[in-house]
C-alpha cells in the first residue's frame, strides 16, 4: 500500500482556492495517515475539510458528488465495446430503445446528478452552447461547476483513454439563478478542479488548492482510493506531446520551440515524444512523467486561430493542478489562471508541464512571434 502522506505543495499560485482562507491566517497542518492506511476519496475529502473550521461541507458533497459521476461514467465506459452502447445518436437498438452517445450520456449524467443537490447555482458544459440553469423546482446553491463531460470522445471507439475535466467556483450573483457571469471567471478563482481519466484504470485527479492528489477507482469495492498523494510533475522532463502532424500551420516560435525540444539546436538532449490526442490521458502522463503538452495557436481554420482547446472547460482546471502539482500552464503569453473569460467557449492555445519548458516556449513565441 502506497503511503499516503500528504504534505502541503511548494507553492499555492491561488490564493482563493477552496475554504476560505484569509491572508496571513496560519495554515492548517497537512493531512496526513499512517502507512498502512487505505484512504477513500470521501475520507479524504472529509479530512481535508475538517482542516480548514470554517468550511460548511456543501463543497465537500459536491467532490463526493463528482466522484459519483466517475463511478458512474466508468461502468458505462467499460461497457463501451458493446454494440447496443456504441453508436450514432438517436439510433435505435435492438430492443427499440434509443441509443444516447457516451458523450451526452456523461453530460446527462453529471446534470441530473447535480442539479438538484442544492449546492450548484448554474452549470456549464463544454456540450452545450449557454449556460445551463438549474430548474425551478430545485433550490440553488453557492456553487459553479464547469465540465467537458467526456473529452476525447472520438477515442472511444479505438478504445483509447478518455477523460472529464472539472472545475467549481463560488458563484458572483448575490442569489437566486446563477448568471453567465458567475461562469466566466478566470481560473485563479477555481475553487477545486480536476479530471477523471478513463484509461487502463479509471482515475480521479483534483486539487482544491491543497495539493494535487490522485484516486484510482477499485472497480470490485465501487470506491476511489489514495494512490497518488501530493502528486509534484518530476524535475525531469522525459515526453514533449503535441500533435505534430500541423506543424505546417504553426508560428515559427512554435516551430523553433519544437526544434529545441527534439535538442536540433543543440541547447538540450532531444525528448522523447508521446501523443494521444485525447487530452487528459496526455496531460496525465505529462504530471506523472514530466515534460511539456503543447496544444498552440495554428492557422489549420481559420474559425478557430487560437487553437482547438477551451479555456473555461479544458485548459483552466488542468492549470491549477498542474501548478499546484508544481508546474506551470500559459497560453504562450501569460498564465492561463489569469485569463478573464469573455465566451463560455473561448479557445485558447496551451503549454503545459513543467515551468522551464512552458517558459522556454513563452521564450521562443516572444522572440520569434511578435
Ligand atoms: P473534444 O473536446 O472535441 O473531444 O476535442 C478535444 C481533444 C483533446 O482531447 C485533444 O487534446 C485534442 O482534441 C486532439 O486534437 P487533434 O486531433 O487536433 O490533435
Ligand atoms: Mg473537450
Amino acid at each position: 500500500m502506497t503511503v499516503a502522506k500528504i504534505i502541503k505543495p511548494r507553492y499555492t499560485n491561488n490564493e482563493n482556492a477552496f475554504y476560505p482562507q484569509k491572508e496571513g491566517e496560519n495554515m492548517s497542518a497537512p493531512v496526513t495517515y499512517s502507512s498502512d492506511s487505505i484512504v477513500t476519496i470521501e475520507r479524504h475529502i472529509l479530512e481535508e475539510q475538517k482542516t480548514y473550521p470554517e468550511a460548511t461541507g456543501v463543497l465537500t458533497s459536491l467532490l463526493y458528488d463528482i466522484a459519483l459521476v466517475g463511478k458512474y461514467i466508468a461502468s458505462r465506459i467499460s461497457r463501451a465495446g458493446l454494440v447496443d452502447i456504441l453508436g450514432a445518436t438517436s439510433s435505435i437498438n435492438v430492443q427499440g430503445e434509443v441509443v444516447m452517445r457516451l458523450d451526452e450520456l456523461a453530460d446527462e449524467t453529471i446534470i441530473r446528478l447535480n442539479q438538484h443537490t442544492g449546492r450548484l447555482a448554474v452549470m456549464a458544459s463544454e456540450e452545450h452552447p449557454d449556460i445551463i440553469p438549474i430548474p425551478e423546482q430545485y433550490p440553488t446553491g453557492k456553487y459553479v461547476l464547469l465540465f467537458d463531460p467526456l473529452d476525447g470522445s472520438s477515442n472511444i471507439d479505438v478504445n483509447a483513454p478518455v477523460g472529464t475535466i472539472f472545475s467549481i467556483y463560488r458563484r458572483i450573483s448575490e442569489e437566486g439563478p446563477g448568471t453567465l457571469s458567475d461562469c466566466l471567471q478566470p481560473g485563479k478563482n477555481m475553487v477545486a478542479g480536476g479530471y477523471i481519466l478513463f484509461g487502463t484504470s479509471t482515475m480521479l485527479v483534483y486539487t482544491s488548492g491543497n495539493g494535487t492528489h490522485g484516486f484510482t477507482l477499485d472497480p470490485m469495492l465501487g470506491e476511489f482510493l489514495l494512490s497518488h498523494p501530493n502528486i509534484q510533475i518530476p524535475s525531469k522532463p522525459k515526453y514533449y506531446s503535441v500533435n505534430q502532424g500541423y506543424d505546417i500551420y504553426w508560428s515559427e516560435g512554435v516551430r523553433k520551440f519544437t526544434e529545441y525540444l527534439q535538442g536540433k539546436d543543440g541547447q538540450i538532449k532531444p525528448l522523447s515524444s508521446r501523443y494521444i490526442g485525447s487530452l487528459v490521458g496526455d496531460f496525465h502522463r505529462t504530471l506523472l512523467t514530466g515534460g511539456i503538452f503543447y496544444y498552440p495557436a495554428d492557422k489549420k481554420d481559420p474559425k478557430r486561430p487560437t487553437g482547438k482547446l477551451r479555456l473555461l472547460y479544458e485548459a483552466a482546471p488542468l492549470a491549477f493542478v498542474m501548478a499546484q502539482a508544481g508546474g506551470y500552464a500559459s497560453d504562450g503569453h501569460q498564465d492561463i489562471l489569469e485569463i478573464v473569460p469573455h465566451d463560455l467557449h473561448q479557445r485558447v492555445p496551451l503549454f503545459i508541464g513543467n515551468r522551464e519548458l512552458v517558459e522556454k516556449a513563452e521564450e521562443f513565441i516572444r522572440t520569434y512571434d511578435t
